[in-house]
């Protein structure tokens, strides 16, 4: 390897002349937390005793192998993973992760149940996030919270409500807020005769959660939007325009958009959605992923998107007002490799937007000379020195610079996840 030390000083020099401090960059990348989601280890099958496959139009491919088959198998697979992970992280929790010797009712789950999580989380100084699970379940075949049954209805409310009181604990429990994404997988294979009641009842459904929890502390409620899933190509109910529309008709702090990067028209891209959003709502939750085509939840890659989205939040000084997770399921490669491949594409997204002079670029905007901008911008594309930054960071934060952490996890794939089923 090449003096890391050395070639630090020298990009701290080459961005020092563009009026950027790489010093206080670094501290500001390694502060901004990103909530990692748990699902990645395990192909989002969770520990339910009576788990069913994977259903809610979202799908994993490839049984790559080592999957964690059980909480202590994730937890000690994450805790492996953090050890190349750079920066502030979080985890990011689903219901179906509950840990129980007996099947729960989902609209029975209790925060007892997420014991050993928030144990482990406390004394490893991780805050914890949540999701309400709305999928891979029997009752959720025909829709959730705008299901036509009444019964089956109440009983994703109460798992909905049930999810609250969980957030509550966790937050409380490891210095909140916790986070809480609430999706529905609710859609229709055609389009339907009535798009209108179940939004009606979606809508008050999320109302009921809302109002029979407002005693719920430090917990903070990001409503998912989505453009179709698997099986149901025609209509979603929870679109982008429901979504939207509820959180600004809540006029509720607590109550946040969720933008996955996945969940749009393929010509659509989230970073474009941001400026709009800010000038309604003070906060934004964010899944980081990759769609491939279609919703594929691919890895999260170091992509134009990913960088713009970063570069949106960086330049509107809205990073620190976003709630950053990812959100992606690969089982055709180690999954742990997936996972730090894809959280470091983030972290180092975060980065390279902050070495750029935005000062200057904003200076030449508001001047008007917008020949200049086009020349700075593509000039600045290129990324400057960002890899001599990257590598000092990492390897000061003992998290492996370069691809140091590749052989890490390869090794602990010979040692621990070749002997899993
Ligand atoms: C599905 C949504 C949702 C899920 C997780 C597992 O399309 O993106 O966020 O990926 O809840
Ligand atoms: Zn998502």
């Amino acid at each position: 390897m090449y003096d890391i030390q050395k070639g630090y000083e020298l990009a701290k020099a080459y961005y020092k002349e563009l009026g950027i401090d790489t010093d206080e960059v670094i501290r500001k990348v390694n502060d901004k937390a990103i909530s990692m989601h748990c699902w990645q280890g395990d192909d989002v099958i969770g520990f339910e005793k009576n788990a069913g496959s994977l259903s809610g139009g979202i799908q994993t491919t490839g049984n790559y192998p080592g999957r964690a088959r059980n909480a202590e198998e994730l937890r000690a697979d994450i805790e492996e993973v953090l050890k190349y992970i750079p920066g502030k992280t979080r985890l990011n929790l689903h219901a179906n992760y509950l840990e129980a010797d007996h099947a729960v009712p989902r609209n029975e789950i209790l925060p007892e149940h997420f014991a050993n999580w928030i144990d482990w989380a406390v004394e490893k100084g991780i805050g914890l996030d949540f999701n309400d699970t709305y999928f891979s379940h029997p009752l959720s075949e025909h829709g959730t919270l705008s299901a036509a049954d009444e019964s089956i209805r109440k009983f994703w409310i109460e798992h909905g409500i049930a999810c609250r009181r969980i957030g509550g604990v966790f937050a409380e429990k490891t210095g909140g807020p916790c986070v809480i994404n609430h999706w529905t997988p609710d859609g229709d294979k055609e389009f339907p005769i009535d798009t209108l009641s179940p939004r009606l009842r979606m809508k008050d459904s999320l109302d009921q959660i809302f109002e029979a929890t407002k005693d719920v502390k430090g917990v903070v409620d990001g409503i998912e939007s989505k453009l179709f899933g698997i099986g149901m190509e025609s209509y979603t109910v929870g679109s982008h325009e429901f979504c939207t529309s509820y959180v600004m008709s809540k006029h509720c702090p607590h109550i946040i958009m969720t933008l996955d990067a996945g969940h749009y028209h393929p010509t659509e891209v989230v970073s474009n959605k941001l400026g709009a959003i800010f000038a309604f709502s003070d906060n934004v939750l964010l899944h980081v992923s990759r769609p491939v085509r279609w919703d594929s939840d691919h890895v999260v890659a170091y992509d134009d998107e990913t960088k713009t989205i970063m570069e949106e939040l960086v330049r509107m000084n809205r990073l620190d007002a976003t709630y950053v997770a990812t959100d992606f399921f690969d089982a055709s490669v180690n999954r742990l490799v997936a996972w730090a491949t894809g959280l470091r594409n983030v972290r180092k997204a975060m980065m390279a937007a902050m070495l750029q002079p935005i000062d200057a670029l904003r200076k030449v905007e508001q001047e008007g000379d917008v020949s200049a901008r086009l020349a700075m911008v593509q000039e600045y594309k290129a990324g400057g020195m960002l890899t001599l930054v990257w590598n000092y960071y990492c390897a000061s934060q003992n998290k492996g610079e370069g691809l140091v952490w590749l052989d890490a996890i390869k090794d602990y794939e010979k040692k621990v996840l070749s002997a899993r089923s």
